[in-house]
């Protein structure tokens, strides 16, 4: 736990979600719904850093944070996700990003790494965890059967190496994304996992700062289920602490002592989907777990809320140029807006079947 980054600091609560949370409580009629969908503000997400625009907020946080932490005397960690790879998302359609490997993506990438560089280095005294680029390195791992992944492949390794480089000089803790249990956590998929979050580790000069993994972000998969949803057909890798359990070995024995962050925010209702594969704003889901380093597993650093409840995962409408039919199969809840935005009706239901209740 000495080497757990939340140890000894508070973290600092997003002003963006706390302010999108207050607007959606006041939404509400009943008044009981209404307050516990308020009380939701004081729980910690992670700031999504999903274009070049946002990359001032994050000033504006870390000057709040450093200041905050100056006048109580209990210094400040802020969370954020690194997510602007060029042709990001490569398999999917819903989270398609603002920049392209034919136009320039590298160079516009390495800016972005660099922008959020030049604004951690004026707060050494508020710590950063990021969560490094979801969806990516495991797309490489079981989707180079799609065009746009295999042609995006050696420039998402440049990217994240990059990422993990620059934000290391500035001592940003960092996990990658590892998907969850029902992607990498096949037993076909583990090894060929293992095998490249330990190279991507290497390359990036076994960083201290590099410290594991980051599993479940913006998915539904219970940390520790009661028993296997019927849709995980048989993995012996039913829920996230058999994943982490399964993949951690697999790093130490490559030398890397990793340790992970596993995302609860909307885990808290199990048994909803009709494919382990979906993934798009899940009918009954309810926010799951609160953030806490109590987390019963060597492994895991901190249970974590990576996806800020209430923002969609996709829109359902046909027409969009980022639309994805998975925003349209029965189990997603519908009609969804874009992805990032807020989704009013999804985020009352995850208040009213939140579990542990709010
Ligand atoms: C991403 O989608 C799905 O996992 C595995 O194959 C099997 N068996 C979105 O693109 C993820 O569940 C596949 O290898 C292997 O033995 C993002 O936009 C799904 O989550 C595996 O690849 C063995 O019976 C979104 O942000 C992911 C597949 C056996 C993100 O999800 C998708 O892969 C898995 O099947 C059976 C949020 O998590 C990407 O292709 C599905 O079970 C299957």
């Amino acid at each position: 736990s000495a080497n757990n980054p939340w140890t000894g600091f508070q973290i600092f609560l997003s002003p963006y979600y706390a302010n999108e949370v207050a607007a959606a409580a006041k939404q509400i009629t009943d008044p009981t719904l209404s307050s516990k969908a308020a009380s939701v503000a004081n729980i910690p997400t992670f700031t999504w850093l999903d274009s070049v625009a946002k990359i001032p907020d994050l000033g504006t946080y870390l000057a709040s944070a450093s200041a905050l932490g100056k006048s109580t005397g209990t210094k400040q960690l802020v969370q954020i996700v690194i997510y602007d790879l060029p042709d990001r998302n490569c398999a999917a359609k819903a989270s398609n990003g603002e920049f392209s490997i034919a136009n320039n993506g590298q160079a516009n990438y390495e800016n972005y790494i660099d922008q959020i560089v030049a604004q951690i280095q004026q707060f050494p005294d508020v710590r950063v965890v990021a969560v490094i680029e979801p969806d990516s390195l495991a797309n490489l791992v079981t989707n180079l059967n799609v065009q746009k992944c295999a042609n995006a492949k050696t420039t998402y390794l440049a990217s994240v190496n990059y990422a993990l480089t620059n934000l290391a000089k500035v001592g940003v803790y960092m996990y990658m994304d590892a998907g969850h249990a029902g992607w990498l956590g096949w037993p076909a998929n583990l090894s060929p996992a293992a095998q490249l979050f330990t190279q991507v580790w290497q390359n990036a000069g076994k960083s201290p700062f590099i410290k594991g993994l980051a599993t479940n972000v913006a998915n539904y998969n219970a940390l520790q289920a009661a028993s296997p949803d019927p849709i995980t057909q048989g993995n012996p890798n039913y829920d996230e602490i058999h994943y982490i359990n399964a993949l951690a070995p697999l790093l130490q024995q490559a030398g890397w002592d990793a340790t992970f962050i596993v995302d609860q925010g909307r885990s808290g209702v199990q048994n909803i989907r009709q494919q382990w594969g979906d993934w798009c704003n899940i009918k009954g889901a309810g926010f799951g777990t609160r953030p806490t380093t109590n987390t019963g597993s060597q492994f895991i650093d901190s249970i974590v809320w990576v996806k800020p409840g209430g923002e969609s995962d996709g829109t359902s409408n046909s027409s969009s140029p980022r639309y994805d039919s998975t925003c349209s199969l029965p189990d997603a809840a519908q009609p969804a807006p874009e992805a990032g935005t807020w989704f009013q009706a999804y985020f009352q239901t995850l208040v009213s079947a939140a579990n542990p209740p709010l």
